[in-house]
């Protein structure tokens, strides 16, 4: 099954090449396969929405088989129906969940109402005990993301008046998460009580990503209301644990915020530490400081040489980089996703398809297969609806516009309809061999899966806009001014303009078509226009005879460079 290990090549920054020549009659194939596809999305949406609304609502999340709820956001998930305590009535995560998908399928009416209901009735004023990580990516990311598509004017979707109330039940939230980070090290404790702060005898391990991928909502917390304690805790938890890395610039997966020593040496690309990575890269983008770029090409680069084997990716120790666990997990596979960001196109590819093929071998993704002894794992048969393949297939067909992602998107609704949809809504799978199901609707299928199925099959999110997703799927805009310091090259006299007929249209962070500018409005038609993404190479393999082949990196805005084995990539150093 293992391919030998590639060259030692990093293939870093590759930038995704446009040259696709498609042929008319194709292309009108794909436009309604999109169609199609879109409103066959969109039903599944509604169908978990409207009975998460009639079922569940105001708890956290819908148990779709029976029809109920559970607070799962809290400790209180774990308890039984019946010892829930009855002044509580969970915090409607799955409402705040779905807002920027409605905004996204420009839903109007029930975005507005969510806003009015959530404004009116969400209190974080309660004593329960919750995991600052879920919170943060699903309330306080929901709430902002929601906040900034409510301001933006481009999307009108509040007709009455909206007076910041998002932003507000943000600020309180963020306020309840500083008790947290103090700890001698800076770093969180991974359990807050909303109304108590820190609990005595709390817990003091967490992991990586816990703790690590609070950056981009609590930066766009502190850019927006103006208060910096936001930003600086998660900055300073993530330098802390950048400290803390091996000399192989690789970080374990679990340790203690108290004593800052590591507990859990085995690290890779999923569970526990997944969305570090991610955050180093989108914080570079969302607040253009070079600090998040230099600790995320390092990590990227170790993570290529510790724990990539071919398409796969094993765990490695953090000290010696020796590998230890040879598992492919269902998390993993945002990892193509984060590389097309990168511009690693190549190895996100051959990646994706060994989790497709994953997929299509067992119907769903199981949650960890055992690569060593081709077999799923004992005790992690589930797919509890997740998120990431469909997340990479959807910034892989993006980037390329190869219509075989677009097929793989169709297999992957059909699977998603025919195994886990029940009269009540969408069930975990418990047992991907029996395809048994679990009373469970994860908020995060609103929030990430049915999005990035929708956005696959609709390219106008991405095309006219310049957004940049949190882990949870929550868009939030790109915008020069909270970049702190702007590369050199947003000063280059060699700008590209995006026109679309006499007007230029926005462009996404992957349209790879203008660069960012911060030039002011000053001539009516021919505005710069934000983007993250630029001009690609000259030709489609990245190959090149010297540096005018290659392009301006989508991430970074730096000219690339050739090779000396004639690879145009980020080669000049910093
Ligand atoms: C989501 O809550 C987020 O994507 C998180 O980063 C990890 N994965 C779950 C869904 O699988």
């Amino acid at each position: 099954m293992f391919r030998p290990l590639h060259p030692k090549h990093v293939y870093i920054c590759f930038l995704i090449s446009f040259a696709f020549f498609i042929d008319p009659s194709s292309q009108h194939v794909d436009d309604v396969k999109k169609q199609q596809m879109r409103e066959k999305v969109r039903e599944m949406f509604y169908h978990a929405y409207d009975n998460y609304m009639t079922y569940a609502f105001p708890h956290d999340e819908l148990k779709p088989i029976t029809k109920s709820f559970t607070d799962s956001l809290s400790e209180l998930g774990n308890l039984k129906l019946e010892h829930l305590p009855t002044d509580y009535n969970g915090s409607a995560v799955t409402l705040v969940e779905s807002l920027s998908s409605l905004a996204i399928f420009g839903n109007k009416t029930e975005f507005e109402k969510g806003v009015l209901w959530l404004s009116e009735n969400l209190k974080f004023d309660v004593d329960v005990r919750v995991n600052l990580f879920e919170c943060n990516i699903r309330l306080l990311g929901g709430l902002i993301s929601a906040h900034l598509l409510a301001i933006d004017p481009t999307n009108r979707l509040i007709q009455g008046s909206y007076d910041n109330q998002l932003l507000r039940l943000a600020e309180d939230l963020g306020k309840r998460f500083l008790p947290a980070f103090e700890t001698p090290t800076g770093i969180p404790y991974a359990w807050i009580n909303f109304k108590k702060g820190v609990m005595e005898n709390e817990t003091t391990e967490t992991s990586t990503s816990g703790c690590g991928s609070l950056i981009l909502e609590m930066g766009a917390l502190s850019r927006l209301t103006g208060d910096p304690r936001f930003e600086s805790a998660a900055l300073r938890t993530l330098r802390q644990l950048w400290r803390m890395r091996s000399s192989l610039d690789l970080l374990g997966t679990t340790l203690d915020v108290v004593t800052g020593e590591w507990l859990e040496y085995s690290s890779g690309i999923g569970a526990g530490v997944d969305s570090f990575y991610e955050y180093l890269m989108k914080a570079y983008i969302l607040f253009g400081k070079e600090d998040y770029w230099r600790m995320f090409r390092s990590a990227y680069l170790a993570s290529q040489k510790y724990f990539r084997y071919g398409p796969w990716y094993h765990e490695a120790n953090m000290w010696s980089g020796k590998p230890t666990y040879w598992q492919l997990t269902s998390l993993q596979a945002f990892w193509p996703g984060l590389q097309v960001l990168v511009g690693d196109v190549a190895a996100a590819n051959s990646s994706h398809r060994e989790f497709f093929h994953a997929w299509e071998k067992f119907g769903v993704i199981p949650e960890r297969y055992l690569l060593d002894h081709q077999m799923i794992h004992p005790t992690e048969r589930y797919y509890p609806l997740r998120p990431e393949l469909a997340e990479s297939t959807f910034y892989l067909y993006q980037a390329t516009k190869d219509p075989w992602y677009l097929d793989v998107g169709e297999a992957m609704v059909k699977s998603l309809n025919r195994y886990t949809k029940v009269a009540g809504g969408f069930a975990s799978v418990r047992d991907v061999t029996t395809m048994q199901l679990e009373d469970h609707q994860h908020s995060f299928f609103l929030a990430e899966t049915c999005k990035y199925l929708y956005l696959l099959f609709d390219d106008s999110f991405v095309a006219k806009r310049n957004y940049i997703f949190t882990t949870e799927g929550h868009p939030l805009q790109v915008m020069s001014s909270w970049h702190d310091k702007l590369p050199e090259s947003y000063f280059s006299g060699n700008w590209t303009f995006s026109k679309s007929g006499a007007w230029e249209s926005g462009a996404s962070a992957m349209s790879m078509k203008v660069c960012p500018s911060i030039a002011p409005n000053s001539r009516l038609h021919e505005q710069h226009r934000e983007s993250v993404c630029h001009v690609p190479d000259q030709k489609i393999d990245h190959k090149c005879w010297s540096n005018r082949d290659c392009g301006v990196d989508a991430t970074t805005c730096r000219q690339r460079s050739c090779s000396e084995v004639g690879f145009c990539g980020l080669w000049n150093p910093l």
